[in-house]
């Protein structure tokens, strides 16, 4: 009888112990496996991490930059010389003159105007910009009460240079009855001392001038 209960007595504590043995085998199957898994997974949450937030933050970053670099980078966008050809020039704002005064204009946008200009009268203005495209008008804004025809000329740096442009002066019906006058202009580039000349045949006033300007053939305004 013993000896079976010896042996009864052996056989479970064999199959404990196989069972216990079964259980570490499983618990290091367990371990490898969660191991392989978790490696990939953690490699291939890694980049996917590191790639979402690469572009995320990436053009902020970049439009940041940029942004505050803009105002830095053009500082060399230079200031155009003197006074544009092609906008309004006030008669008034001239830098010399010969014979002629200055009045308050009744033309529309108010200011002033020139007047009392006869025959060898002179205007000049320092520093008018054609930039590189040459103008192919002269246009000014002109009242004349007086019935003889006179001229007002355009000439570069020099009283005595050839005019490149002449408008011919007509009647408007009073003097402060304002009309655009317009007339074909030579062509002229680059920076220039403009004097306005104005001549006829009679010692009257013949004309005044509210302003002028040049086109590079646009309808004049
Ligand atoms: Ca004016």
């Amino acid at each position: 009888m013993p000896p079976t209960v010896y042996q009864s007595r052996s056989r479970t504590t064999r199959r404990r112990l196989l069972i216990g043995g079964a259980v570490v085998v499983l618990m290091l199957a367990g371990f490898v496996v969660g191991r392989m898994a978790s490696e990939p997974s953690s490699a291939a949450a890694t980049p996917e991490t590191s790639v979402s937030a690469g572009p995320a933050s990436a053009p902020p970053s970049v439009a940041a930059p940029s942004a505050s670099a803009a105002p830095s980078a053009p500082p060399p966008p230079a200031a155009p010389v003197g006074t544009d050809a092609y906008q309004p020039i006030q008669a008034e704002a001239f830098a010399d003159k010969n014979g002629i005064d200055v009045q308050d204009t009744e033309d529309a946008g108010g200011g002033q105007n020139v007047g009392w200009i006869n025959n060898g009268d002179w205007l000049r203005y320092d520093q008018i910009n054609f930039g590189d495209q040459p103008p192919v008008q002269f246009v000014a804004r002109v009242a004349v009460a007086a019935q003889a025809p006179g001229r007002i000329e355009v000439r570069m740096d020099a009283l005595d240079a050839a005019p490149l442009a002449t408008l011919n002066t007509t009647n408007t019906g009073g003097w402060q009855n304002w009309r655009t006058d317009v007339t074909p202009m030579t062509a002229v580039t680059g920076v220039h001392t403009v004097f306005l000349t104005f001549g006829n045949d009679k010692p009257d006033d013949f004309v005044n001038v509210n302003y002028f300007q040049f086109t590079r053939g646009e309808p004049a305004s």
